[in-house]
């Protein structure tokens, strides 16, 4: 089916979560829903306060423009606009703007009658951010030790983060993700190809099969995980490198106060090597 006579007759009203016909309905080729409009309400609000706090920064340098979160002493409390409170809102307006995002797929997945793959894929990265801003701080007692809002000054707080764990890469749960990051970039490599491979033919040829892509992985390594398998490999790869990321900042501070390398005690500490 053509894709504009497909799209005529898959956009159709229901399967919204809230508020019924309400907001049930497109703008050009946007659908718009509930959380369409909760989503705009919550970017503007955000944005504007993001360029508001900027204007008060002292610097129109994007790279140095930086919203701050509240100092430690402020606790877990609400902090004075200019000392933290910009942070405050922007970070419940940018909650409820992924949230509010989220949820606009499930709908939109809903009216299309697919499985909601990708809002659940798009929660977990939600979770990454949430578990920064909001898990960690929570756990350690004050907003102070969320990530400020600028583009070199969140690098120097991953870069002093670390730092106070004397060296992040002995984190366990980080060496995860990352193993995850790196072989999420290997399958999509090797997915990419494989499939440029067989379906893009030099002019004149014809198009390969799924087939002869199973036969290469099985003459190449003896095993095909095939067409579908592989989406659903991709998928947990990078869900896992994301899900573990998470893991691996919340445990630093909340559960581990010492250093990374001091972690790995437990291995020297084995009774084998007595
Ligand atoms: C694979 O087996 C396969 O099935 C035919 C694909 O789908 C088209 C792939 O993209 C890849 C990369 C593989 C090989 C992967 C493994 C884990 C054997």
């Amino acid at each position: 089916m053509a894709m504009l006579s497909f799209e005529k007759k898959y956009r159709v009203r229901g399967g919204t979560l809230i508020g019924g016909d309400l907001f049930d309905f497109w703008v050009g080729p946007f659908y718009v829903g509930f959380f369409g409009v909760t989503t705009v309400l919550f970017a503007a609000l955000g944005t504007a306060l993001i360029f508001y706090g900027a204007s008060q920064g002292g610097t129109w340098n994007p790279w140095q423009i930086s919203i701050a979160p509240p100092d430690l002493k402020y606790g877990l409390g609400l902090a004075p606009l200019m000392e933290g409170g910009l942070w405050q809102i922007i970070t419940v307006c940018a909650i409820g703007a992924f949230s509010s995002w989220a949820l606009r797929e499930v709908e939109i997945c809903r009216k299309l009658g697919m499985g909601y793959h990708v809002p659940f894929a798009f929660s977990v990265a939600i979770f990454a951010y949430v578990t920064l801003v909001v898990i960690r701080p929570v756990l350690l007692g004050a907003w102070g030790h969320g990530f400020p809002y600028g583009i070199f000054s969140h690098l120097d707080w991953v870069s002093n983060v670390g730092y106070q764990y004397l060296h992040f890469h002995y984190n366990p749960a980080h060496m995860i993700a990352v193993t995850f990051f790196f072989t999420t970039t290997m399958a999509l490599a090797l997915h990419g190809s494989l499939i440029l491979s067989a379906s893009n033919p030099k002019k004149g040829d014809v198009m390969k099969t799924p087939e002869h892509e199973n036969t290469f992985f099985r003459d190449a390594i003896g095993y095909s995980i095939g067409a579908l398998g592989i989406h659903r490999l991709g998928l947990f790869l990078a869900l896992s490198a994301g899900f573990w990321s998470a893991v691996c900042i919340v445990i630093s501070g909340p559960f581990w106060t010492r250093s990374w390398p001091e972690w790995w005690g437990w291995w020297l500490e084995l009774p084998i090597w007595r």
